[in-house]
């Protein structure tokens, strides 16, 4: 049979990510929608652990279905395509939010203006994200600040500074969200604040949050993502908006493999 059957070449097997993840909660519900894929597997993992297989199977030229997002270098590294997903399990664009916990605003009325403020580019997120593969996180993040002052500028302008109050930023533990939560850690530092990032899975970043334990998280990715944990402590929290339009999550595939939709991957 000349027919290759994908399906049986990758294994029936997804190659997924840390089980916490809000991708993992999408991928699992993507195998329960689409008929097609009752007896595919969704194999937990890490990020890391993703991106090697990835990398391996690019370099043998060899099919992989992985889950995926974007803003991430692995799009400027490969060429890769995103899967077409016509029952939308995936959503569609989604938006990063800033959140946080109640009674910041009379607290802490300076850096609630910065946290209120800020908001960046796809591109910006990855500026730091693809820098950050060859230096620290930090200073990637320092650098992307010196190169950008107009938009930190536009952040602080008119805030007034102050002597060392502490914040706790919550984060996950993504390439992304570092880039955002060292971006924002450097701004408010050099604002005067005291800066603290705690990096957990999306459940217990949302119940931080809400039960006051920090201060503010820019790592909530909706509406769809973290949607769940969102509409669970909404009531307890402040949403201060998007700090970034334009991110997306589905099954991605290096762009040499013939198949174009999930609804094209055999049984
Ligand atoms: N991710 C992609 C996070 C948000 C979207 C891996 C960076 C997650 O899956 O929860």
């Amino acid at each position: 049979d000349e027919v290759t059957n994908i399906g049986e070449e990758v294994d029936y097997t997804i190659i997924g990510i840390e089980p916490g993840a809000g991708t993992m909660d999408l991928a699992n519900n993507t195998l329960e929608e689409y008929e097609n894929l009752a007896g595919w597997e969704l194999l937990e993992g890490s990020t890391s652990g993703m991106l090697t297989e990835l990398g391996d199977a690019i370099n043998n030229e060899e099919p992989i279905i992985v889950t995926g997002w974007n803003p991430h270098w692995m799009f400027a590294s490969y060429d890769l395509k995103y899967l077409e997903d016509p029952k939308g399990t995936f959503g569609a664009v989604e938006n990063i939010n800033t959140i946080a916990r109640k009674g910041i605003e009379e607290d802490m009325p300076n850096a609630y203006k910065i946290l209120d403020r800020f908001y960046w580019e796809p591109e910006d997120m990855e500026a730091v994200m693809l820098e950050a593969q060859d230096v620290p996180f930090e200073e990637a993040a320092t650098n992307w600040i010196e190169e950008n002052q107009d938009k930190v500028n536009d952040w602080t302008e008119g805030v007034e500074k102050v002597d060392g109050k502490a914040i706790e930023i919550v984060s996950t533990p993504w390439d992304s969200e570092r880039a955002s939560g060292q971006v924002m850690k450097l701004v408010l530092e050099q604002q005067g604040y005291e800066v603290t990032i705690t990096p957990v899975d999306p459940a217990i970043m949302f119940e931080a949050i809400a039960n006051g334990e920090g201060d503010v998280s820019f790592a909530p990715w909706l509406p769809v993502t973290h949607g769940a944990f969102y509409e669970e402590h909404k009531d307890n929290m402040v949403d201060l908006g998007e700090n970034l339009t334009g991110a997306k999550i589905g099954m991605v595939v290096p762009e040499y493999m013939d198949i174009e939709s999930i609804e094209d991957l055999q049984p």
